[in-house]
């Protein structure tokens, strides 16, 4: 093919319990997306998530979608019959994201991509994935499907033998332009740089309808190694942008664009960020912008010196998780050795002594790992009420290829191995005698109700 190839690039939808957009875009995607056409290709963007979908917003079938502070809020959804694995859940099941009568006028909208790629986040979202690529492949029969993103990454026997996509992509960016060029006969202009994370253009962010907030990616991997993450499989070098990136997409997507909030999804947003991270903070305080930062993702906690809690409060972020995950000494040491308790009570002084609020600090504890006691998780909850911080459970979901896989896949009475339907967090696959769902639910409104108590502080 000579000509200029189109690709039209798709988030697809959730499906699960329950799914809150806490500042969720599919920011791969969408840099791959600002790749292809600044490499030469044409490019569509389809949001199945989108919040502000009119249609479905206003259909009878729909819960409507909400919008919430700082640029969160509820997905719109429609209730769909619970996949047979997870029967026996007093839950109902949702397919989040918006009216499939709207994603086929969307699709019916647009030419007939010469190529699609889908995305996949969560492992345990996809059947979602495979409903939008049915529907997909409906609308363009004769176009191929590449199925790609972290769920086709940590399971992709599982994506290729049931997402019906024509391919399933494992390779990293460096290697894509030669499967397109493969593929379309033509040739990205800027195939050498798709391997270097330091030289990507910045997501595709334009071509989302609505701009609430934007994610924000400053770097990729991270020095840790701990046994339940799979960071280092998806991402094995660290790679940081410059602190001139950075401000520029700030300094773009604020002044040009209006956009007020930011969330950063680094895996280790401060560590080693002298130069870049301290630079960018500084010249958000120069320029005076008023922008508000937000860390979905947590932060480590042994970063957050004096210099840095004040930089972090004068640069404007406002959502604050830190990623204590256990009280436990042995514990701390057994998953990853990144942070003591001692620390992270100086770390929420230093914090609350550059002007945060109990209302900003919130704080990450692990919930349901092998080995882990009930009641460690209950003393974590009350470690973090003594901090005067608000604690949020991380019930754990087993992820392919990390180094407690096994000793997950041995303590669960579900296949976890074949299923990834049983990684869903709320399923909670790994519950067991001594620590099962009921004990996980009664810890979560513990921890409600810890966050209740605390005072209010406007900062
Ligand atoms: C940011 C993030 C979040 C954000 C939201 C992300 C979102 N968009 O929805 C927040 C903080 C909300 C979140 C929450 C959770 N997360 Co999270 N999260 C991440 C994180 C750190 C980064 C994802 C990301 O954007 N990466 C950056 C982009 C650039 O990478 P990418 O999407 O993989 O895309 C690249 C490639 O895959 C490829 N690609 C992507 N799509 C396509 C398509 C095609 C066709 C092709 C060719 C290529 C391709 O190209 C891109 C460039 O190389 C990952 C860890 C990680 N390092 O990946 C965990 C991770 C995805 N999360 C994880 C977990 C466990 C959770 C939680 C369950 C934690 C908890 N217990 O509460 C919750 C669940 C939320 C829910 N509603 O269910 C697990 C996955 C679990 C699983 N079983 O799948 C991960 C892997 C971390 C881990 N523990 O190992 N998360
Ligand atoms: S510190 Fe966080 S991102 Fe890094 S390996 Fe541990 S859990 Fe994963």
């Amino acid at each position: 093919m000579k000509r200029t190839p189109f690709i039209l690039l798709i988030n697809p939808w959730i499906t699960d319990f329950a799914a809150y957009d806490l500042w969720a875009k599919p920011l791969g995607l969408l840099s791959l997306a600002a790749l292809l056409r600044e490499g030469g290709c044409g490019v569509a963007f389809v949001d199945c998530l989108d919040r502000h979908d009119a249609f479905t917003n206003e259909h009878p079938q729909c819960l409507r979608a909400t919008h919430r502070k700082y640029g969160t809020g509820k997905f719109a959804r429609m209730r769909v019959e619970m996949p047979e694995p997870l029967a026996g859940m007093r839950r109902k099941w949702f397919r989040h994201g918006i009216h499939p009568e709207s994603l086929r006028a969307r699709l019916g909208a647009l030419d007939k991509p010469d190529l699609v790629w889908v995305t996949s986040i969560m492992t345990y979202w996809y059947p979602g994935v495979e409903e939008t690529i049915r529907l997909v492949r409906e609308i363009f029969p004769e176009t191929p499907v590449w199925l790609g993103g972290i769920y086709a990454r940590l399971c992709p026997q599982h994506a290729a033998v049931h997402m019906g996509a024509h391919r399933v992509i494992t390779e990293s960016a460096g290697g894509l332009p030669s499967l397109v060029e493969a593929h379309t006969g033509f040739s990205l202009q800027n195939a050498a740089l798709w391997g270097d994370f330091r030289q990507w253009p910045q997501p595709a962010m334009d071509l989302t309808a609505h701009r609430d907030f934007v994610p924000l990616l400053t770097s990729v991997g991270c020095p840790y190694n701990c046994p339940y993450c799979a960071s280092s499989i998806l991402q094995p070098r660290r790679v940081r942008r410059s602190a001139r990136c950075i401000v520029e997409e700030l300094r773009f997507w604020h002044t040009e664009r209006g956009v007020m909030d930011f969330a950063f999804y680094d895996d280790a947003l401060l560590l080693g960020r002298e130069e870049e991270m301290r630079e960018a903070l500084k010249e958000v305080c120069r320029q005076g912008w008023k922008i508000r930062f937000h860390t979905p993702n947590a932060i480590h906690i042994r970063a957050l010196t004096e210099e840095w809690c004040d930089l972090l409060h004068a640069s404007g972020f406002q959502t604050l998780r830190l990623g204590l995950e256990t009280n436990r000494s042995h514990r701390q040491r057994e998953w990853g050795g990144k942070v003591e308790t001692d620390t992270f009570h100086s770390a929420v002084q230093r914090l609350r002594g550059s002007g945060f609020s109990s209302d900003q600090i919130g704080v990450y504890l692990l919930a349901g790992l092998p080995g882990q006691e009930c009641w460690e998780v209950a003393e974590a909850i009350e470690e973090v009420e003594r901090a005067e911080a608000r604690p949020f459970l991380s019930e754990y979901s087993p992820v392919p290829h990390t180094a407690m896989w096994k000793e997950a896949c041995a303590l669960s009475s579900f296949d976890i191995e074949g299923e990834p339907l049983y990684h869903n967090n709320t399923f909670f696959a790994c519950r067991r005698p001594g620590f099962s769902l009921a004990d996980l639910q009664q810890l979560k409104t513990l921890a409600e109700r810890v966050r209740r108590k605390l005072p209010h502080e406007v900062p």
